[in-house]
């Protein structure tokens, strides 16, 4: 039994002060029962906890750290960003590196705005979008989480999903109407919508690989269905790579499965852990921004310079420095040839692990995100992650936690792999799980 008393002292503490202890709801352990331990130090694949523990983490600051953390390049581009002074509001070269990157990288954004967090980013991408077509209606699909503005709060994963509000209470039904939510993977009900809504949907929003109700991935052709149906019917495809972006490949889940979506938003690794977000796609539809257009959207911090420093040293650590002279892919890149091998061997213990202890479980993985659910049908969307025994998910999170290996605190998260973890740190979560699953 692992001893976190000052932790638990801080979380008493934090009570008082801060609504459930948590600035972001789903890391109060609610989901798993018991209380959160609180982090004074990170450093490669690893966190300490304030009473010394130190655990393998899959969190990834829930997805930037790919490098894993407190990565030297990364920390030295801060200091040195940070000694020429943190915020200026006003134009600063990183911002052109910045977005000159994003564009390289991602072939189907042609101009692109920061933000400070992937729901702004998400947010904005959504005005654009009716803006542009000047429609009303969005489509999303239940379990996919946009961040938590106004119209994107319905039937929404990550801690809306995981603490039973996926509709949250404070968003008006006027807002909520125009958002319409359906199943993800299935073409009718899409099709369907497009037909009882002619000419008023202005776009499909959607995380190319949900991870925000554990993992699941698009059946083959999905992806390619949601972006003709988008353009036959004048709606634009609005793919969320807040958590894919720069983490399956260099342009994204858009590079892996050979998707040009119409506005794309990132946030996430671009920050290299610091608070960012970013959206961006073709020239003609940006250009609808002000200053250049009707549409508003601003930001006191956007572009920040300590942020776009952490971001542009954590990009060239992936794909290397010269990305600018010539766009890489993911094959080319080290980093992601790593990733790739480690997601393979997790995946592969993973199933093993559980089928040697004779526990039902499906692995969902892509790249360096994964989710394994207790369940032994294949979860393609909400309705099949429902079907997790949770239960189970609860005792594995802890029996894990007390060997040394900390996941997200829910079923519906997905886990990241960092380039930091090593054979050895995988080797070692595999047996605990192992371990874990043979007492159920
Ligand atoms: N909801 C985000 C993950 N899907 C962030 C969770 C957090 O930072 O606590």
């Amino acid at each position: 039994m692992i001893l976190r008393a000052k932790s638990e002292a801080l979380f008493a503490e934090a009570l008082d002060y801060i609504p459930g202890g948590v600035n972001s709801p789903v890391r109060a352990f609610r989901a798993v029962g018991g209380k959160p331990f609180f982090v004074n130090k990170a450093k490669g694949c690893r966190v300490w906890d304030v009473d010394g523990n130190d655990y393998i983490d899959y969190v990834g600051t829930w997805g930037p750290a790919i490098l894993g953390h407190a990565h030297p390049k990364i920390i030295a581009a801060v200091k040195t960003a940070a000694d020429h002074g943190t915020s200026f509001g006003i134009p600063n070269p990183f911002e052109v590196t910045m977005a000159k990157l994003i564009c390289s990288l991602v072939p189907s954004v042609a101009k692109v705005r920061m933000t400070n967090s992937g729901t702004e980013a998400c947010m904005s991408a959504i005005r654009l979008a009716r803006g542009f077509t000047k429609r009303d209606k969005i489509i999303k699909f239940d379990g996919c989480y946009h961040g938590h503005g106004d119209s994107l709060l319905v039937k929404a994963g990550s801690g809306a999903l995981t603490f039973g509000n996926p509709d949250s209470a404070g968003v008006p039904a006027d807002f909520a109407k125009h958002t319409i939510v359906l199943p993800f993977n299935e073409t009718e009900p899409v099709k369907a919508a497009f037909a009882a809504n002619k000419n008023e949907i202005a776009c499909i929003i959607v995380e190319p690989v949900p991870g925000n109700a554990g993992l699941y991935l698009p059946k083959p052709g999905y992806l390619e269905f949601l972006r003709k149906i988008t353009q036959e019917n004048g709606a634009l495809l609005i793919f969320d790579e807040v958590m894919t972006g720069f983490r399956l490949a260099p342009g994204g889940a858009q590079e892996r499965f050979g998707i040009t979506p119409d506005i794309s938003t990132f946030g996430k690794i671009i920050g290299g852990g610091l608070p960012v977000g970013a959206f961006g796609g073709r020239a003609d539809i940006m250009d609808h921004l002000a200053p250049l257009g009707p549409v508003y959207q601003a930001g006191t911090l956007s572009g920040n310079p300590l942020a776009m420093a952490a971001g542009i040293a954590n990009m060239q650590e992936l794909v290397g420095r010269n990305v600018l002279i010539a766009p890489r892919r993911a094959e080319d890149c080290p980093p992601y040839r790593r990733l790739e091998l480690l997601g393979a061997r997790l995946e592969a213990g993973m199933k093993d692990a559980a089928k040697s202890a004779g526990v039902p479980v499906t692995f969902n993985r892509c790249g360096s995100m994964f989710c394994g659910y207790f369940t032994g049908e294949p979860v393609w969307n909400l309705a099949d992650a429902m079907k997790s025994d949770r239960e189970r998910f609860k005792k594995f999170f802890h029996g894990m936690l007390d060997a040394g290996v900390y996941l997200a605190p829910s079923q519906f998260e997905a886990g990241f792999i960092s380039t930091a973890h090593s054979e050895a740190d995988l080797e070692w979560t595999l047996k605990a799980a192992a371990g874990v699953m043979k007492t159920f």
